[in-house]
């Protein structure tokens, strides 16, 4: 059991999980919902449904909090929101659940909900996204590592076009959301001194639509000129594709395209050329937020971070892959 929490994921912190697997194992805990076989009440605010990436991460989750494993589970989907993402947060408070997850559309505005739910006894999980502020308003965050995923990308372009005058353009995040600022952070980080310059900057908010809108205007404005677009998700990668193909130019040709996420059409683009170079960031949290959850209601230690280790891909390894990939 504990070989399956910890597979895939790297423990910072000192203290190890001792996580029971089963409902009526959780004993100990003074949470109603932690021991004796009670059902354990979760209110999870998810961010919307923005990504593929995020199709796969509820899938997960749901999974994970199922009634089969012993919990009820209350969903909401902010619309990427951060006031419907605080409202619902308050709504489980006030519901009385056992434990709240929150995956933050952004990482600012959370000290007030958060001390609320600290005041009413009720456990918080970050999963996914981080937030700004005291690390003593939750018990644990569960998620990848974005400064890293941004490093790996913006090695990938240092190595490959570095060397030349290269122009690129930036497709980011939702703005003020823990993946767009440190996946640009490590981006920049792995660019810097090269010959790679940015023409602009603008935020697809990590969606398809968005993505090929803000390509449309990229390409209207630089035209010819982009080398190299980082969309920092698949999905904006795939809705700019349209664009690209749209305005004469070959995509993973004409210009580069380098992404992050992973997910199967984001594999496929780079297994088909289209992209160059994808960077993972694994959505399957679900089992592993589940146990923590569990393990703070029977009254254990948890580890504070717990990072998910994420591969990469060029168009050959990305081949290679697909017939295996589970999203
Ligand atoms: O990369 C994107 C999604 O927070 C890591 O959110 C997540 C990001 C993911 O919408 O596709």
């Amino acid at each position: 059991m504990k070989k399956r929490i910890l597979a895939g994921f790297a423990l910072i912190g000192a203290m190890a999980l001792a996580a029971t697997g089963c409902a009526s194992g959780a004993g100990g805990g003074t949470a109603s919902g932690g021991g004796g076989g009670k059902v354990i009440t979760v209110g999870f605010a998810q961010t919307g449904s923005e990504s593929g990436w995020r199709s796969a991460n509820t899938e997960s989750m749901k999974d994970a909090f199922s009634a089969k494993n012993g919990f009820k589970l209350i969903f909401n989907a902010a619309d990427n929101k951060p006031e419907n993402q605080i409202a619902a947060v308050r709504s489980f408070i006030n519901q009385g659940v056992d434990a709240i997850v929150i995956a933050p559309v952004v990482t600012t505005g959370w000290d007030d909900v958060l001390k609320e739910a600290k005041d009413a006894g009720i456990p918080v999980v970050l999963e996914d996204r981080t937030i700004d502020g005291s690390s003593d308003l939750y018990k644990a965050w569960i998620g990848d590592d974005f400064k890293k995923e941004g490093e790996t990308a913006g090695a990938w372009a240092a190595t490959n076009l570095g060397s030349k005058a290269t122009n690129m353009v930036v497709l980011e995040g939702t703005t003020g959301s823990a993946p767009a600022i440190d996946r640009a952070t490590g981006f920049d980080d792995a660019i810097k001194g090269t010959q790679i310059k940015t023409l602009d900057s603008q935020t697809g908010n990590f969606t398809r639509a968005d993505g090929k809108t803000v390509m449309e205007g990229f390409l209207q404005k630089y035209g010819k000129t982009i080398n190299l677009l980082f969309a920092q998700n698949d999905d904006m990668g795939l809705g700019a594709l349209d664009a690209i193909k749209a305005a004469g130019l070959t995509p993973g040709k004409d210009i580069q395209i380098i992404t992050i996420d992973a997910t199967h059409d984001g594999l496929q683009a780079a297994a088909n050329g289209e992209f160059n170079y994808v960077v993972e960031c694994n959505p399957l949290l679900g089992p592993t937020v589940a146990d923590t959850v569990k393990a703070i209601l029977a009254g254990k230690d948890v580890p504070k971070a717990q990072t998910a280790t994420d591969a990469s891909f060029t168009p050959e390894q990305a081949k290679a892959a697909l017939p295996d990939r589970k999203y």
